[in-house]
Parts: structure tokens; C-alpha cells; sequence
């Protein structure tokens, strides 16, 4: 703090302090005693017990079972084999495509840190628990071809609710797996939120993913609409030497004369080949829903492979249940990379299951061989530290055939239903389902992926909240005050979908303001970045990083809660799970390590009554040490 008062001090920027400059200005030496680390953490978690975490508060089960894991043997001194990334920068993305594409064994993208979790548990997984696994399976499992560990919603989700930052996880995954490529999930020109930004922003944040540790970019748009994908594919090329992956999001059903009118076979191979014009990589079918059919993916991945020439990479959700069944006719047709969890964290709204996709395809030709064993040890580990996050749980018990009626997307599905019980419709979440799919026939029969299915999914509970049909709406529309995210996406704010909006709905929910079908991110003022900075460092002062910044326009708001936690509580992404969410019963002890090769051992000792101000004290051990402490109850 005193070389930071200092180098703030006006005299010494403007370049006139001289020799008694610190003799002269003793103010230089006042600054508030920040708290020690120890005690910041010890705040936080007599926060946590005496107020509960807000994140789980009111959906904690008192008798759940929480055992401690089980990590899966490793041998810690073996050096990391080789792997995709030592591929990757031995023989840059061109050449490393057209290997891809040339290699007769299929190839697995693990998907454990990003879209499982997102799609079972709300997207809520922590840092902490991926890495005390990560090391090790990039050292068990150095055959992966990718780890998907980012993008998507978990950079708005960790630091929102998990107050952790997403670039320090990355780079973190990135130190302990330097041997498998990395990938993220960005929705083109929405980045990694829901709405579009100014193209240099999504520049300079491609440009810094990849500094940071991505490798592979999978950049999808939530219309399928080219323009809202070519610019973000033109910088991962320019700005990185990673991959670009392009995506066709499939929706509807090739082989369903009913359903194939719009999305059919022609329709998907002519993205295809506009994605490989673009300048893409690697071409990816973005199955989010889980729709795609065995017998559809024979067709669509043959005619694909016809279309194009780039490798491609089949992702999908086995909300149905029979998603391996897809995964077998996509190997059987030559499919080159498919996407599997981990097996507890596997099945229903994620991916299917690694471990038991690889046996089924044991005695295929294209088999490759994973170390078994290995694998069910990390599903064990991962099936305990799943009870941790119960909270988040979906709910979902089977697989479910509605899902090619209704086609909510896998990430969506766990979160719609909190939303739906938010606003006291948890009894009518079968019709909010069912009004899904009205809304996507009313919208056009449209893309449904983020940020688009988020739109259908707020339609949908505007509707059922207000008792309305499409009927009604289409009657009554003039009168009606549409959701703002209905309005803006009509207004062609995320995009154009395949053969436009319908222009009768549009005007009843625009009424009189005009649609645009140009890029929305052209309406948007460029950023300066300089500027912002010098703006940035004054309001969070110098301790911030220029990931924080790109954080922070990203989502200002969030970032802004997320900094002022930090201030006060420090890095808690350090806190281990069953603390961070649950707190400690008295006499229990957790062990946090609070920097490399530093540990504190912290011990709840008991907690007093609140006192007339509504605070309680209460006394912790700290490394054996009695430390008392004051907080505030809120209930
Ligand atoms: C996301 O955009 O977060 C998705 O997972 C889309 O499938
Ligand atoms: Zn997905």
C-alpha cells in the first residue's frame, strides 16, 4: 500500500516529486490496515453459518448424505505424455485439422468441467473441486482430444454466484493440464453473455482466452444465422493459433416429413459449407437439445462429410436417453470427435456417458482405448462431490421422450425449472413445457440455444403466468406488453433466423418501432479500451487486471458484486465446497489452503446467542490459536 500510495501520489505522476518528495508528504504512510487474509476467510465462513450461503439457503435437505472423496490414484512424479496440444502447436491449426480429419480412431471431448455441471447442477461446479482432479486426468487420460473447462454460462455463473474469477480457473486448469487441448464454448457475437457486444470487445476477449489457455473455440449462434459467427471466427484465426469451431445447431428432425420443412439436410449442408468458407477449423453439429436421432446422424454426418472437408466434432444431450445410440451411428459414419462426461456426471441434460461409450465401442474398428478403470475411479470421485451440489439438482429422474416435443436444450432445462418455481409455477411446469414448444411454432420454428431458448423459455413463462394461449396472443397482441428480451429479439437484436421473423407477430410485438436485419453488434460503439481502462482503475483501483476489465464489459454489474465480495472476503474459491456451501457444525474443522505450500486449520468452536446490536460472536480455532469474531445475523 505505501508504494501504491506513492505511485498514485499526484505529485510523483506528474513527474515534479522530488528528493524529500517522502519526507515531505508523510500522508504517503497512512493506510487502513487491510484485514489478513486469515481473518477475511474466517468472515466468510461465520457468514455462511450464521446466515447460510443465499445460493442454497432454502433448498437444503438437513439429512443428505455428504462423504468425504475418494481421489483417484495417480503417480504425481510421472511426467505428462504428450497429447493433442503438443500436437496442436507442433503442427499449427491447419495442419492439425487436416491430421484430425485423417486419423482413423474416434476421438473424445471431456466435458465434465463445463457443459455437465451446466446442464445438471445449474452450472455451478467449483474451481476447487476440478483441481483436485484436473492434474490427474490429464496425466491418466492424456488421449482425450479435448477438455471443455469454459465459456458457455459458467463466466457469469462463477463469478456471479460462486464469487470466483473465470480467468484465474483457467489458467489454473491450464498449469495442471498443459498436454490436453482446452476448449470453450463462445456464442459469436453474444460472447459469453446474452446479448451482442462491440466486435472488439469479443476480439480482445478471444485474444486473451487464448493467452489465458483456450485452445479450442467452439463459437456457435443461437440462430444459426453466419453473420453472428464469421467475425468471431476471423479472430480466433487472426488473434490465436488455436482452432476455430464453427457449429450447426440442429434442431427439428431430418427424417420427420412433418418436422423437416425448414431443417432439413440441404438446409444443414449449406451452413456447413458457408462455416468452411468462413475460414472454420473444425465443424461442429451443436445437437443442444439432444434431437439428433441414430438413423438422422447416419444422414447428416455422410452428407456432411461429403459437404466438407473439415474434421468434424458431434455434440449432443441425452435428455432422451438414447443419445449413445447416436454416438454409435455417428462413429459407424465417420464422425471424428464426440462428446462425453464423466460417468457420474453423465446422462439425462448432459452428455453421454464417457465411460461406457467407450466399451460400447470396444471391437469397433475406431475404437480407442481408455484406461477403464482410471475412468470409474474419477465417476467416483465425481459421484460424491455431486451430492455437494444437491441444491442444484434438476430434478429430472429418467430419460424423456418429450424432449422431441418440447426441444428444450440440456443447459436450459435445470435452469428452467427454478425459474418456473420463482415465479410460483411449479405445479404448471408440464404446460410451461408444453408452451415451449407453442412458442417456438408462434416465433417460426426457430434455433433454440442461449441466448435464443432463453427468450422462448421467458415467452413461454410469460404465457403461463398471464393465462394466455398463442391464440390469445396473436388476438390480443396490440394490447399486450411483450417481455423486453421478446421485444429485443425481434427487434433483431441477437440475429435473423431462417426465413425471418413472422412479420405479423413481429409488429404486434414491436408495435410501432422498426426491426433491423443488419449485425446488431454494427449499432455498437467500438470500445477504447485505454480509456476504459484509465476509467476501470479508478473506480477499482490498481489491484485489478485487464482480465478483470474485460470482466467488467462484459458484466458490469456482476462484476461489481463480485469485486466487492472479494474486497471484503478475499479469494473464496479457496474454501472447500462443503464449507463454502454448508458452513461448519460446531467442532468440525475444515483445512483451507490459502496459498501454494500455506494452509490454515480452521475449527468452529461455538456460536453465541445475538447480542442487542443482532450479532453473534462466534469462536473459531485457528490454527490451534482461539480467534473470536462478530457477525451480523440477518434472519
Ligand atoms: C450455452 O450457450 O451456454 C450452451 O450451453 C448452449 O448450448
Ligand atoms: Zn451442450
Amino acid at each position: 500500500q505505501f508504494l501504491q500510495n506513492i505511485i498514485s501520489h499526484p505529485d510523483f505522476v506528474s513527474g515534479s516529486a522530488n528528493v524529500d518528495f517522502i519526507k515531505d508528504h508523510p500522508e504517503l504512510f497512512k493506510f487502513k490496515a487491510r484485514q489478513d487474509r486469515g481473518t477475511r476467510f474466517l468472515q466468510f465462513i461465520g457468514d455462511i453459518i450464521v446466515n447460510g450461503n443465499p445460493d442454497v439457503k432454502n433448498l437444503m435437505d438437513e439429512r443428505h448424505d455428504l462423504r468425504k472423496p475418494h481421489l483417484p490414484e495417480y503417480d504425481r512424479s510421472a511426467p505428462f505424455t504428450p497429447g493433442t496440444k503438443d500436437k496442436l502447436t507442433e503442427l499449427g491449426p491447419d495442419a492439425f485439422a487436416k491430421w484430425l480429419r485423417a486419423d482413423p480412431q474416434i476421438h473424445y471431448t471431456d466435458t465434465t468441467f463445463r457443459d455437465a455441471h451446466q446442464s445438471l447442477l445449474a452450472t455451478r461446479m467449483r474451481t476447487f473441486d476440478m483441481m483436485k482432479v484436473a492434474e490427474r486426468f490429464a496425466k491418466m487420460h492424456p488421449q482425450t482430444f479435448s477438455m471443455e473447462v469454459w465459456g458457455g454460462a459458467t463466466f457469469d455463473v462463477a463469478l456471479r454466484f460462486l464469487h470466483e474469477d473465470p480467468w484465474e480457473r483457467l489458467a489454473q486448469i491450464r498449469k495442471a493440464v498443459p498436454n490436453i487441448l482446452l476448449q470453450m464454448l463462445i456464442r459469436g457475437a453474444n460472447g459469453v453473455g446474452y446479448k451482442a457486444y462491440p466486435d472488439n470487445l469479443i476480439e480482445r476477449f478471444v485474444q486473451q482466452a487464448w493467452e489465458t489457455g483456450v485452445d479450442v473455440f467452439r463459437i456457435f449462434d443461437s440462430l444459426n444465422w453466419m453473420p453472428g459467427m464469421e467475425s468471431c471466427i476471423g479472430f480466433v484465426r487472426n488473434k490465436t493459433q488455436g482452432l476455430a469451431e464453427a457449429s450447426i445447431c440442429y434442431t427439428g428432425d431430418i427424417l420427420d416429413p412433418k418436422r423437416n420443412q425448414k431443417y432439413n439436410l440441404q438446409y444443414y449442408t449449406r451452413l456447413a459449407k458457408q462455416i468452411e468458407e468462413a475460414g472454420a477449423h473444425i465443424l461442429c453439429i451443436k445437437d443442444m437439445a439432444g434431437l439428433l436421432k441414430p438413423y438422422a446422424a447416419t444422414e447428416l454426418i455422410g452428407a456432411l462429410r461429403d459437404t466438407v472437408s473439415l474434421p468434424i466434432h458431434l455434440h449432443t444431450h441425452d435428455t432422451s436417453s438414447l443419445q449413445a445410440a447416436t454416438y454409435l451411428k455417428g462413429v459407424e459414419a465417420n464422425v471424428d470427435v464426440i462428446d462425453v462426461a464423466i460417468g457420474s456426471l453423465s446422462g439425462l441434460t448432459s452428455q453421454p456417458n464417457f465411460n461406457s461409450v467407450v466399451e460400447m465401442l470396444r471391437g469397433q474398428p475406431r475404437h480407442r482405448e481408455f484406461n477403464q478403470q482410471s475412468l470409474n475411479e474419477f465417476s467416483n470421485y465425481w459421484e460424491t462431490v455431486r451430492e455437494y451440489y444437491y441444491p442444484f439438482e434438476s430434478g429430472l429422474k429418467a430419460g424423456t421422450s418429450e424432449v422431441f416435443q418440447h426441444e428444450i436444450p440440456g443447459g436450459q432445462y435445470s435452469n428452467l425449472r427454478p425459474q418456473a418455481a420463482a415465479l410460483g409455477l411449479g405445479d404448471k411446469f408440464e404446460l410451461v413445457k408444453k408452451t415451449f414448444a407453442d412458442v417456438n411454432a408462434l416465433f417460426g420454428d426457430i434455433v433454440k440455444v442461449t441466448p435464443s431458448s432463453k427468450v422462448v423459455g421467458d415467452m413461454a413463462l410469460y404465457m403461463v403466468t398471464n393465462n394466455l394461449t398463442t391464440q390469445d396472443v396473436l388476438e390480443r397482441g396490440q394490447a399486450l406488453n411483450f417481455p423486453e428480451s421478446v421485444q429485443s429479439l425481434f427487434r433483431g437484436d441477437i440475429g435473423q433466423p431462417e426465413g425471418g421473423w413472422p412479420a405479423e407477430l413481429q409488429k404486434l410485438i414491436l408495435k410501432d418501432e422498426k426491426p433491423f436485419t443488419d449485425r446488431p453488434n454494427e449499432h455498437l460503439a467500438p470500445i477504447d479500451f485505454d480509456e476504459e481502462w484509465k476509467k476501470f482503475e479508478e473506480k477499482f483501483g490498481s489491484g485489478a487486471k485487464f482480465t478483470d476489465l474485460l470482466s467488467y464489459l462484459l458484466y458490469p454489474k456482476v462484476f461489481e458484486q463480485y469485486w466487492s465480495h472479494y474486497q471484503q472476503y478475499g479469494d473464496v474459491s479457496l474454501v472447500p465446497t462443503l464449507v463454502f456451501f454448508y458452513g461448519l457444525k460446531p467442532g468440525e474443522e475444515t483445512i483451507i489452503d490459502i496459498a501454494r505450500g500455506k494452509s490454515v486449520i480452521v475449527k468452529l468452536r461455538s456460536v453465541g446467542e445475538p447480542n442487542d446490536d443482532g450479532c453473534r460472536t462466534i469462536f473459531f480455532s485457528f490454527n490451534g490459536q482461539t480467534r473470536n469474531l462478530e457477525v451480523r445475523d440477518k434472519a
